[in-house]
């Protein structure tokens, strides 16, 4: 799963990157970086951390959320300043919007002014989505010629009447609603205004932690979080009992680098179960409604193939009985068949003839 972040120059981009993915990549002073990097970041889960400290196991695995860090986004260029692979691929989008004021970094705008970048971000994403749907009803028109399938004749209605209109009138794809027979057609296009997005405000120091941060009124549909990048940064490079103490002098319950992690991983719809032993405690991310069957797919494929039935149980049973033997015994460990919807959560032990 990937999360894109994404924004105009010197918005700090990077430096949030870095301090979600534990990179040091080079930040912008005065360059502006063409550069995409990724990074790997694990989901901060106190639930795991519990399961850790029953089982000791020889190794701890927890879920993960891939970021990648485009380069800042032009105005006005739409498609041509974007990293359009990079984008496409991204399973959401994280808009860092800069709320910082900084005379020795100029806005590329001349001034801070957040509603007015989480606007021109979204128009500049409907543009290079109104470009690839004006060259796929092109297509579709040529081919009218030889007739087109009904799948076809299909995708140019939704096309023509729902999608193009809606790019027209600078609504963002997010917040349109579908079938979800129309939602699969379109995945194919990677629409970049219909990925999620989390709005991360990244405000002075000063501000942080104080009511007064006005967040953009962005449209619905997208989450906001209010971070200050460089004091993050300083927060990470503290022990755990001088951060609480800071973080307290800032009135914040935490740091907001857990928060983001976490935040993502909602917004893509994820969520984990677990598999628990003295060799290895896991998280295992799946999307929200995936089967017993599907989730035993995602540890093997054989386990998916061979599957007969999961063993289930809560993870906070677990934690309270202290071995799945115990749940055996006290009739709270279930037997779940292919089709059980797996929950958040869930230790799983998958029985499979393979
Ligand atoms: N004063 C201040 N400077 C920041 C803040 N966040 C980032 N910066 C600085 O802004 C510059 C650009 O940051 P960078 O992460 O490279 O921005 P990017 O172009 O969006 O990737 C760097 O010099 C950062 O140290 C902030 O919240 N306050
Ligand atoms: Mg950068």
């Amino acid at each position: 799963m990937q999360v894109g972040i994404l924004g105009f120059a010197k918005a700090g981009k990077t430096t949030l990157f870095n301090l979600l993915t534990h990179s040091s990549r080079q930040t912008d002073k005065y360059a502006t970086s063409k550069k995409t990097h990724v990074g790997v970041a694990n989901v901060p889960d106190q639930r795991l951390v519990r399961l850790r400290d029953l089982y000791n196991p020889k190794k701890f695995t927890p879920a993960t959320v891939t970021f990648v860090d485009i380069p800042g986004v032009k105005k006005g260029e739409g498609a041509e300043s974007l990293d359009l692979p990079a984008l496409r691929d991204v399973d959401a989008l994280i808009h860092v919007v800069r709320a910082f004021e900084d005379p020795e970094l100029p806005h590329p705008d001349g001034s801070v002014d957040p509603q007015r970048d989480v606007e021109s971000l979204d128009l500049e994403l409907i543009l290079a989505d109104h470009e690839l749907v004006s060259r796929r009803l092109e297509r579709l028109e040529k081919s009218k010629k030889r007739g087109l399938t009904p799948d076809e004749t299909r995708e140019r209605e939704l096309l023509e009447t729902v999608i193009l209109p809606a790019l027209d009138s600078e609504t963002p794809l997010r917040e349109v609603e579908l079938e979800s027979e129309d939602e699969k057609r379109l995945r194919g296009f990677q629409l970049l205004s219909a990925k999620p997005m989390l709005v991360a405000l990244n405000v002075d120091e000063a501000r942080l932690g104080s009511d007064a941060v006005e967040t953009p009124d962005a449209a619905a549909g997208v989450a906001a979080v209010v971070i200050s990048a460089p004091i993050e940064a300083e927060v990470a490079e503290l022990g755990a009992g001088e951060q609480a103490e800071f973080l307290e002098d800032l009135g914040l319950e935490e740091p907001s680098v857990p928060r983001i992690i976490r935040a993502s991983y909602e917004l893509l719809g994820l969520i984990s179960f677990f598999t628990v032993g003295e060799d290895e405690v896991r998280a295992w991310t799946i999307r929200r409604g995936t089967t017993a069957r599907a989730a035993a797919g995602v540890i093997h494929s054989d386990l998916e193939r061979g599957f007969i039935r999961a063993e289930v149980v809560r993870w906070d049973d677990l934690v309270r009985l202290k071995s799945l033997a115990a749940c055996r015994d006290e009739g709270i460990l279930r037997l779940e068949g292919r089709d059980y919807v797996t929950r958040d959560g869930d230790i799983m032990h998958i029985r499979s003839g393979v």
